[in-house]
């Protein structure tokens, strides 16, 4: 996919800020600092344009950015920061789960675990909305750079296990490892 434009469209913190338009929409989920902010500024090749932080938990809103001026990316709030408040995080859930259910314009989930750790409990239960959601999903394994190729192998096959899903893909935002897999399933989900 060649990326002609990429720009921030806007935070929303409920749902009448949603973007009212038709465009396809292309949503990264996982925990907290998992890394969704680099794959999507890896994706684009714009460093940057997803805010990336090494103090995990800040972004509380969705956050949408106009792809080519023809389909968009939602970088959604990490989940798991034990330092969020707790009604923070009762209304994490409530955005995560109720953008799930309810956005028709969503055509791809995609789910992002740590390939360095076996997925955690709130990996499952993303799992179990995503599948509820009835929309395609993915499954990627990110930071793959950090690991050796028999450990990467292995906790592949750890991930898939844990989430009943044996098409993980491995990434790196650091080296680009499965950039063109990745973009092969996002360009098949917007047509
Ligand atoms: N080596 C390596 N580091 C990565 C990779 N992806 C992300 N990181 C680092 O991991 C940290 C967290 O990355 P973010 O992209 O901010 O993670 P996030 O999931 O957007 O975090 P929140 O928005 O706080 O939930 C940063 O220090 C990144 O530089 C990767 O593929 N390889
Ligand atoms: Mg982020």
């Amino acid at each position: 996919m060649k990326v002609t434009s990429a720009e921030f469209l806007k935070s929303a913190f409920k749902e009448s800020d949603w973007p009212g338009d038709n465009k396809p929409e292309i949503a990264f989920l996982g925990r907290s600092n998992v890394g969704k902010s680099s794959l999507i500024n890896s994706l684009l090749g714009v460093r940057g344009l997803a805010r990336t932080s090494s103090t995990p938990g800040r972004t509380q809103a969705l956050n949408f950015f106009t792809i080519n001026k023809d389909f968009r990316f939602v970088d959604l709030p990490g989940f798991g920061y034990a330092r969020v408040p707790r009604d923070v995080r009762v209304s994490w859930g409530e955005m995560v789960t109720s953008y799930l259910a309810k956005r028709r314009q969503l055509v791809l989930s995609i789910h992002i675990v740590d390939s360095r750790h076996e997925p955690t409990q709130q990996d499952l239960q993303l799992h179990e909305w995503l599948a509820v959601s009835s929309k395609p999903q993915l499954l990627v394994a990110t930071k793959s750079d950090k690991l050796s190729n028999n450990e990467l192998r292995k906790n592949l096959e750890r991930i898939a296990r844990a989430l009943h899903d044996d098409s993980v893909i491995a990434y790196s935002a650091k080296t680009k490892r499965g950039i063109d897999e990745l973009w092969r399933a996002i360009k098949s989900a917007i047509v």
